[in-house]
């Protein structure tokens, strides 16, 4: 791994935001995922890299939490650090078509509050050519058929990090499906899978944002 790649995968993991954050004591005034992001694309690293570094550190960190190892508090530090990042990277995964292919309505799913993923996915997404209405986290189901109230040509995306969320998938593509038969939703998130998305009636599933592109592509 490039090393500024791995500074900035080291600071993910550490919640390391920027040069003045005081936290973690132990990096103090040291350069944080702010700066060297900034130096990163300065440099002419690829995007796509920067943000691969960014996957491993997050990674990192979840492993840890797994282990009990890190709690709450580290992880949202470590979000701020991944989304001090994504403030740079934005314009690279934004910059494509401007030309709209269709809309994408894209939320995280009642409960779950994970949003960096879903974010990502929205971001590559437009660049991609879609106008996408992010309706944030904790999405209701009345929530997304307002949604496509407001959007009735819409494709709809649903993201779950939680295995006791994505279960919450299931009854919002039910109540979608019978007010909207004609409207396709798709899903993806971490926990789950093709034959998670059969399962629940989804119209897909995509692993991550280039994925999802392919799937509305093939779906409009
Ligand atoms: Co939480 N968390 N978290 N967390 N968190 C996980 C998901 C966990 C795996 C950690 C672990 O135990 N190892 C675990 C889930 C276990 C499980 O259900 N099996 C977990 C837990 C347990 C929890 C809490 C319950 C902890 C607690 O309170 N005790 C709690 C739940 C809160 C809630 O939602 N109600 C919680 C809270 C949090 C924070 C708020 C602190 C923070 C989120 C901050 C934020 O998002 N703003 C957080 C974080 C940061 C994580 C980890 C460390 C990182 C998630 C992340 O951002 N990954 C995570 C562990 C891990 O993933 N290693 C963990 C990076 C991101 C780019 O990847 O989101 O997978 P991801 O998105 C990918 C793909 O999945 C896909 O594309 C993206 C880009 O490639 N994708 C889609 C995502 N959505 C898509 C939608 C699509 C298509 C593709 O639509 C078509």
């Amino acid at each position: 791994m490039n090393e500024l790649i791995g500074q900035i995968s080291l600071c993910i993991e550490r919640g390391k935001v920027n040069k003045a954050a005081p936290y973690p004591p132990d990096m103090k005034e040291q350069d944080g995922a702010d700066e060297l992001a900034k130096q990163a694309i300065d440099t002419g690293i690829d995007p796509n890299e920067i943000l691969q570094g960014c996957m491993t550190g997050m990674q990192k960190i979840g492993e840890k939490f797994a282990r009990n190892e890190a709690f709450v508090p580290e992880l949202l530090m470590s979000a701020k650090a991944m989304t001090a990042v994504m403030t740079h990277l934005k314009p690279f995964f934004q910059s494509g078509n401007v030309q709209r292919k269709g809309k994408f309505v894209i939320g995280t799913v009642a409960g779950d509050l994970h949003d960096i993923g879903k974010k990502l996915v929205a971001m590559v997404v437009e660049g991609n050519g879609w106008e996408v209405i992010d309706l944030g986290v904790d999405v209701s189901t009345d929530k997304f058929i307002t949604a496509i109230d407001e959007h009735p040509d819409c494709i709809v995306g649903m993201s779950a990090l939680l295995t006791t969320t994505m279960v919450n998938m299931e009854n919002s593509i039910q109540t979608i499906k019978e007010k909207y038969p004609d409207t396709k939703v798709i899903v993806g998130g971490a926990p789950l899978s093709s034959d998670y998305a059969n399962k629940i009636n989804a119209d897909g599933y995509a692993p991550d944002p280039q994925g999802t592109v392919e799937l509305l592509t093939g779906l409009k």
